[in-house]
């Protein structure tokens, strides 16, 4: 906060930023801040979190011609008044009409903030820092509208309070993954060559980003804990407290993904066993140590017996034992650790069709229910194999009622196109979150991860839930994510994190609001329809031509990118489709197949159970059915495999199209990455499209019912 005594004080010019890195501003232009920057604004508070505020303020008004005013204040018309709840003698004459805000102000949380109009003054009252923070951005949102006589009074808060980024960086470059796992933006934004980046502006800009998108904690490195970032929990801790300094200031916590052999590899123990004395000491040591170096630490991320990653199975101990021993050292310090459900067995007999990776999360976990120390969250991807453009949700999160539970969501691209389509990605998400596990009555996916107990007498725990992750998908491309359209996921998420309930195509309105703001923009009618028109079905186009009817991969082993129908059909990973000359798909009913649909609630056991409930986007996911089986929608499984590989193609060409009207009426280097990308996606659409419909020709016979080309 600046200065509390002396003259009245009108900061105009202010020279800092945040810093300006060689990058683009993605959701945070200048020009965004127009309507903000352009009034009298009044910021008060006190604390890091409200400085960055204010130097967000100062900035604007420095850049618009507005005023950011600091305390001791005068008597004048402010526009614009940020303030966070006070106790005490009212700050200045404009907040004094705030009384009786102030006063019944109670319940926004931390996190949370009112948004009103007192007299011509609109006034933001903020519940804590972190709520003036993300006030400030919602008001840079709405832009002209947060001035608006007629602003409706509003409270904000978040839904859920854990909203988080795992970060696949890693420190060492990875002889096969590369420096990001997944990562398909160039390198990372922390790390390099085995040592940390430091590039700090590009840092701070992240968190900004980060912070305006209701972002609010990030593990910095990889799950897969390869000998270098093991010591980031030790010797190199300096280099994460460096990059939690840089975060703090915009609300974000970091949090580490630690390897469970850590007492072996860093410690010089003789094992890991969690139940052993030397090993309980030796962690509970070394997170004490971390929270002398980074106070606000927020916990570990756990990845353990899944994939080659050690883990507690090892010693004959039960996940449920693996975690709470880390979960005992970080409890004293406020800590969490989140434990992956990721686990199965990928080194699986593909002739065996009696196993199914699909079953895996919930056979391990489910009987662990309530055996977890309550600052354990079991973070389970959202659905049973993994990141697919489409699948079930997870059983799992309806299998562990006494069980802080996360979900998690992959906004890097790594199964929806790799960032060179466009695949926006806020309706699958937004399908997720809106899930009923238990059907009509019950709650929702969000509902379970926000910590909302069931209604009625079912076993459920009481306290937070573990809220929403995500794999993030930034790197050190000057557009952040490689393709610049995919910044509207990184954003989207958080938003989705802050309001599941949030609306996919709204969510894309504000993003294109602020990336390509409409007072800098010769037509920003054609800006806001053509970049729709592109991407609000993009992920159904995308799903079009790939795998179909949700039977999953059929992509490149390893990096999967690209057709490869019996890509993965052969391996021990257990993804198959188990095509043949009669049908398609896997058999997981619990009357035939792999018994996986009994371990969903009713009433989507009965759902999936049989062909003819089950929902044609997941008909190949739960049935294995011949080429003429007739879909709800009257076509036959072979004719739509061929109509939509078709469709999918034309719409990616339509799209392709559509991106040239912009062309001269948005900044020209964006435009032709863009083209770039779209060119890419036309292609490898086309591939799609002839791999998988002249593979299935093939395997049954069946000609095209409209009599097109296909091979
Ligand atoms: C970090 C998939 C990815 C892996 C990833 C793994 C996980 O298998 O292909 O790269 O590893 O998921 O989520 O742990």
């Amino acid at each position: 906060m600046a200065g509390s005594a002396g003259e009245p004080t009108t900061v105009t010019g202010h020279p800092h930023r945040f810093g300006e890195p060689s990058v683009h501003p993605a959701w945070l232009p200048s020009e965004a801040f127009r309507a903000l920057g352009s009034r009298r604004v009044l910021v008060h508070g006190d604390g890091p979190l409200v400085d960055t505020v204010e130097t967000e303020v100062t900035w604007a008004c420095s850049r618009f011609g507005g005023q950011a005013l600091v305390a001791p204040y005068r008597d004048e018309p402010v526009d614009l008044v940020l303030a966070l709840r006070w106790a005490g003698p009212l700050p200045a004459p404009a907040t004094r009409a705030l009384a009786p805000l102030n006063e019944t102000g109670g319940g926004l949380g931390d996190e949370g903030f009112l948004l009103t109009r007192v007299g011509d003054t609109t006034v933001l009252l903020a519940g804590g820092p972190a709520g003036l923070l993300y006030g400030l951005y919602h008001v840079v949102r709405l832009g002209e509208a947060a001035f608006d006589p007629g602003l409706p009074t509003r409270r904000h808060r978040p839904a859920l309070r854990r909203r988080m980024l795992d970060h696949w960086d890693n420190v060492a470059v990875h002889p096969l993954m590369g420096q990001v796992e997944r990562g398909y933006a160039g390198g990372s934004i922390f790390w390099r060559n085995g040592g940390p980046r430091r590039d700090l502006a590009r840092i701070r800009a992240y968190g900004r980003l980060l912070a305006a998108c209701g972002i609010n904690a990030i593990s910095v490195n990889n799950v897969n804990v390869g000998g270098t970032e093991a010591r980031l929990l030790t010797e190199r801790l300096g280099d994460v407290a460096e990059i939690a300094d840089v975060l703090r200031p915009f609300g974000v916590r970091v949090h580490l993904s630690v390897t469970f052999a850590a007492p072996v590899v860093l410690g010089g123990l003789p094992t890991a066993d969690p139940l052993d004395e030397k090993v309980r000491s030796w962690w509970a040591t070394t997170t004490r140590q971390v929270y002398e170096r980074i106070p606000d630490f927020g916990g570990y991320v756990v990845k353990a017996d899944s994939e080659g990653q050690p883990g507690p199975l090892t010693y004959g101990r039960s996940h449920a034992d693996g975690a709470n021993l880390l979960a005992e050292a970080l409890a004293p310090l406020g800590g969490v650790v989140h434990w992956r459900a990721f686990v199965y067995n990928h080194r699986q007999d593909w002739r065996d069709r009696r196993t199914d990776r699909a079953r895996a999360a919930y056979d391990h976990f489910a009987p662990l229910d309530g055996e977890f120390r309550t600052n354990v969250i079991l973070q389970v991807k959202y659905g049973p194999i993994d990141f697919q453009t489409r699948e079930p949700v997870s059983p799992v999160i309806a299998a562990m009622p006494a069980t802080r539970l996360a979900v998690e969501m992959q906004v890097t691209q790594e199964y929806t196109g790799q960032q060179r389509h466009v695949c926006y990605l806020g309706p699958l998400w937004r399908e997720i979150l809106g899930f009923r596990p238990w059907g009509e009555e019950g709650r929702t996916v969000a509902a379970v991860v926000a910590g909302e107990p069931a209604q009625g007498p079912t076993r459920t725990r009481s306290g937070p839930g573990g809220g929403l992750v995500a794999v993030a998908n930034v790197g050190d491309d000057p557009y952040w994510c490689g393709h610049p359209l995919a910044q509207a996921n990184l954003y989207a998420f958080g938003r989705l994190a802050w309001d599941p309930e949030l609306d996919p195509a709204a969510i894309l309105d504000e993003w294109i609001d602020l990336t390509f703001p409409p007072t800098a923009t010769e037509d920003p009618a054609l800006v806001r329809e053509t970049v729709h028109a592109i991407m609000d079905d993009s992920w159904r186009t995308y799903e079009r031509y790939t795998a179909p009817l949700g039977v999953g991969f059929m992509v490149n082993p390893g990096n999967h990118y690209g057709p490869q129908v019996d890509g993965y059909e052969y391996s021990p990973w257990g993804t198959y489709h188990f095509a043949d000359r009669d049908g398609v798909g896997v058999d997981r009913t619990r009357a035939t197949g792999t018994g996986y649909t009994d371990q969903y609630p009713w009433p989507w056991r009965d759902v999936y159970e049989s062909p003819e409930t089950c929902p044609d986007e997941l008909l190949l996911f739960f049935h294995h059915v011949p080429y003429d089986h007739v879909l709800h929608s009257g076509s036959t499984v072979i004719q739509h495999i061929y109509d939509t590989h078709f469709a999918g193609v034309e719409q990616v060409e339509a799209m392709f199209r559509r991106w040239q009207l912009l062309a001269g009426v948005i900044d020209p280097a964006l435009h032709e990455r863009v083209t770039d990308r779209l060119d890419e996606q036309v292609l490898s659409a086309r591939e799609w499209r002839d791999h998988v419909n002249t593979y299935f020709f093939r395997k049954s016979g069946v000609p095209d019912a409209r009599g097109r080309r296909i091979h």
